[in-house]
């Protein structure tokens, strides 16, 4: 297989035209509002911040959608179902005064699987060299003893970030926080993933807590993984969002081709039934999700998806 990484485009990147704004036919006004937005944004020299931020959470808590949010896309996919992310992913945050790379982890949970406990290290891996963590919890699920047991493991300087804000009205949340302060972590932020509320100042406190240092990936980087883990994810999302019951937790996908504009993808059940329930009727579940996955790649990309059975892949995984 090709390396995808290759085919990534710099277009959009802040070398773009974008970034050449400012020529002779601003106005004043423009170049008042452009040196104010610098002011703000451009550092005194040598003060750029950077760091890695973790975020740690049970299944379903947020921390994907958060993550989204805070880059401005979709870098990890999410489902309502839990134990959506599966391995350790990093989000990438630039600004002109700081590099804020997030994060992102499986949710912790009491494992049933070999996978689920691959999953759990895989969490706990990632929360090891890192400058801040955020305990990740919803603002509408009450506080209980799986929030508790990953509290026990995160260091006291940790944040504590209640999110989905918008489900729930302000004397819920400040019930959370309530139940929460007793956990003594460092700050408390109540925000939403979904509508972006408080995740500025979220931002600004975790951007305060970075070391000072230059960025450590170059302007227009998103994401650290590669193209065509990403489109196999995004397969998997659609398959998430359309399948129940224990088979989202059974599926596994990989891409297995890329010669652009062809992305062979693989989806991977356990069992023949399986195969033909993510198949559907006259091939109309893969139809759909084909449809789903290429309104999100660049144009003329040609996905081909193949269904197979493995009943170890769980095992075999890792
Ligand atoms: N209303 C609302 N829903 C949210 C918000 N954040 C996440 N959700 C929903 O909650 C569900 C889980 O979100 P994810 O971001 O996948 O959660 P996660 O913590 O990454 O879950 P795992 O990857 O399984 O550990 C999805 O259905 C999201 O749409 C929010 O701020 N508001
Ligand atoms: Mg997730």
């Amino acid at each position: 297989m090709k390396h995808p990484e290759a085919e990534r485009s710099e277009a959009a990147g802040p070398s773009g035209p974008r970034a050449q704004r400012g020529g002779a036919g601003d106005t004043a006004r423009a170049a008042r509002e452009r040196s104010e937005h610098e002011r703000k944004t451009q550092p005194e020299s040598g003060s750029h911040r950077c760091g890695i931020v973790g975020l740690a959470g049970r299944p379903n808590a947020g921390k994907s959608t958060l993550i989204n949010r805070i880059v401005g896309q979709k870098v990890s996919i999410v489902s309502d179902k839990p134990q959506t992310t599966r391995t350790e992913l990093r989000g990438v945050l630039t600004r002109r005064d700081a590099q804020v790379i997030l994060v992102d982890t499986p949710g912790i949970h009491k494992p049933r699987t070999a996978l689920g406990r691959r999953m759990n290290a895989a969490a706990n891996e990632a929360l090891h060299g890192i400058d801040v963590t955020c305990l990740v919890i919803d603002a509408s699920a009450p506080y209980g003893r799986g929030d508790a047991f990953i509290a026990r493991s995160l260091p006291a300087d940790s944040v504590v970030v209640v999110t989905k804000a918008d489900l729930v009205g302000p004397q819920a949340m400040l019930e959370q926080l309530a139940a929460l302060s007793e956990l003594d972590f460092e700050a408390y932020f109540p925000v939403s993933g979904r509508t972006g509320q408080g995740v500025e100042a979220l931002v600004e406190h975790l951007v305060g807590r970075l070391p000072e240092g230059p960025a450590l990936y170059p302007r227009g980087t998103v994401s650290d993984a590669p193209e065509a883990f990403r489109v196999a994810e995004l397969v998997r999302e659609q398959l998430l969002a359309a399948t129940r019951d224990e088979l989202p937790h059974s599926i596994a996908t990989r891409v297995t081709e890329w010669d652009w504009p062809l992305i062979r993808c693989e989806i991977i059940v356990e069992r023949p039934s399986q195969k033909a329930i993510v198949i559907g009727r006259g091939g109309s579940m893969l139809k759909a999700v084909g449809t789903a996955v290429r309104s999100q790649l660049p144009e003329g990309a040609y996905l081909q998806l193949a269904v197979r059975v493995d009943k170890n892949w769980q095992r075999r995984a890792g």
